[in-house]
């Protein structure tokens, strides 16, 4: 943890006297602590965590590496910073993310001769890549989340209803030590399938559906990501035709993921193959994303990322074709990057009939 605040400070020290950070899950990764208000990170010497009152006692046990100040009822968090910046002689500061209304507040608690400016990639460039301790957790969260899909497999049967089949998954990865869900559970039937973020809702499964079941467990605040498909009955062959090709294209985009691989390229395989089956007009998203402490984060897997894929990126693989008036289907994986070939953090299998 203290190694991340002196990679950050080596990162920025060229250009910047210091780093705001704003968005509080860049200061939870830094001090491991979740709900302070705003962090200054100087160049050199000790970071300073500003956190209201509600939350100061907790901060005071959990948070590391780092100075608390704590901001009293009435106090407002961006003059204390205002005024340490100035105390501290900083004159060239960049941020992570501010909204337009705190920058204007900010800009003005500063002196004129100070220059605030928009970095978020130092900070992205010590997250995309995953620690030891960072992957423990993932592999857990992985882990939970399969335990999930497996719930899903018993209990999706015809006549249950969407959100009877979530709430047993959910159930089913607390039970085995989630934290919490990743994201809003999907499980999208039917003509919900054909829709990529389908949510959930009170349909019942129906004979000749497919459904499309999209979940993450958290662990420790790590999340990860798992996408399966089903079918309702006997899958007829067109449904079994599709997802012979999502598959493929999983897999084959799966073989281009490693270390020094353009991260555009894994999308290009998997769309080239949806593509020569027919399908890709209905390919309507790219193949994946990061995933860590958020659900999406860096890098991005698709046809315009200017990312390269590195080692200790952890990753979706999540090809799909939406076929209104027909369904969907998609087959994701959450995957770590390695030299040569990558490792499946979430696993199989991948069937289309239960
Ligand atoms: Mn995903």
């Amino acid at each position: 943890m203290r190694n991340r605040l002196k990679k950050l400070q080596a990162a920025f020290a060229g250009e910047f006297d210091g780093h705001i950070i704003v968005n509080e899950i860049n200061m939870l990764y830094l001090t491991s602590f979740l709900g302070a208000a705003v962090m200054l990170v100087p160049k050199e010497g000790e970071s300073t965590l500003y956190v209201y009152g509600v939350n100061y006692e907790a901060a005071r046990i959990d948070a590391k590496n780092c100075r608390i100040e704590q901001v009293k009822r009435g106090e407002k968090a961006f003059k204390k910073l205002a005024e340490q910046i100035k105390d501290l002689k900083l004159k060239k500061l960049c941020f992570d993310a501010m909204s337009f209304q705190i920058h204007q507040k900010l800009k003005k608690a500063l002196k004129r001769n100070i220059s605030l400016k928009g970095k978020s990639q130092f900070i992205w460039s010590l997250r995309k890549i995953k620690d030891g301790e960072e992957l423990k957790k993932m592999r857990k969260a992985a882990e939970l989340t399969v335990e999930g899909m497996q719930r899903a497999y018993e209990v999706a049967k015809r006549g249950t209803k969407e959100i009877e089949v979530a709430a047993e998954i959910e159930y089913a990865m607390r039970k085995y030590g989630s934290y919490g869900v990743a994201f809003d559970t999907i499980v999208a039937s039917g003509p919900h399938s054909a829709y990529p973020h389908g949510g959930c809702g009170e349909r019942k499964l129906t004979k000749g559906d497919l459904v499309v079941i999209d979940i993450g467990a958290t662990y420790k605040s790590y999340r990860s990501d798992l996408t399966r498909t089903i079918a309702v009955g006997k899958p007829t062959a067109k449904q079994k035709k599709i997802h012979d090709v999502v598959k493929e294209a999983q897999e084959a985009a799966f073989q281009k993921i490693s270390d020094g691989t353009k991260a555009s390229e894994p999308d290009a395989c998997a769309r080239t193959l949806i593509e020569d089956a027919g399908h890709g007009d209905y390919f309507v998203h790219g193949l994946g994303h990061g995933v860590g402490l958020e659900v999406h984060e860096q890098p991005v897997l698709n046809s315009t990322s200017k990312d390269v894929l590195r080692t200790g990126n952890v990753v979706t693989d999540e090809p799909g074709v939406y076929i209104v008036g027909f369904g969907g289907v998609r087959i994701e994986d959450t995957v770590l990057v390695r030299e040569g070939k990558a490792e499946r953090l979430t696993k199989g299998p991948y069937v289309l009939e239960i």
